[in-house]
């Protein structure tokens, strides 16, 4: 069995730490990659990020978790509030999925508090900044383990 997390990451996530420090602080998506490896080989496990700004794309690489990824912790960004497409996929993964968001969503526009992702989750973590990245590869770890 893989024992690779992977870390989906949607739409403007390439852009973390280089704009709206404000919203989403100044740490980039290698910080993020840096801090859940350090969690998951702490407990023997490993982790591979991915971003994408396309939807059929994060589907895609969905699919390939299938065979490749024991856990996915997913940041759909934008697309968590509209993609049945990503959900659908979710759904014919087997392994455990954990939703992160950077940002404490239902503090925001209303149309944020809605997630697609959310009725496939084991854990859904909001506004802990990147740490939920981490706390989530965290989790991930021990119901695996
Ligand atoms: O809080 C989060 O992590 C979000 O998933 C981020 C999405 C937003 O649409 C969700 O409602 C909440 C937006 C990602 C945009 O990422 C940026 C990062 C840095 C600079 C600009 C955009």
């Amino acid at each position: 069995m893989s024992k690779t997390i992977h870390i989906l990451n949607g739409p403007n996530l390439n852009l973390l730490g280089k704009r709206q420090p404000e919203i989403y602080g100044s740490d980039t998506l290698e910080d993020v990659e840096r801090i859940c490896r350090e969690e998951a080989q702490l407990r023997g496990f490993e982790v591979e990020l991915f971003q994408s700004n396309f939807e059929g794309e994060i589907v895609e690489q969905i699919h390939r978790a299938r065979d490749a990824a024991c856990a996915i912790v997913i940041n759909a960004g934008a697309y968590t509030h509209t993609s049945v497409a990503i959900l659908d996929a979710l759904n014919t993964f087997e392994g455990p999925v954990f939703e992160v968001h950077i940002s404490n969503v239902h503090k925001r526009e209303s149309f944020r508090h809605h997630s697609f992702i959310s009725q496939r989750a084991e854990g859904v973590l909001a506004g802990f900044g990147i740490e939920g990245y981490a706390l989530a590869t965290r989790r991930a770890c021990s119901v695996l383990s």
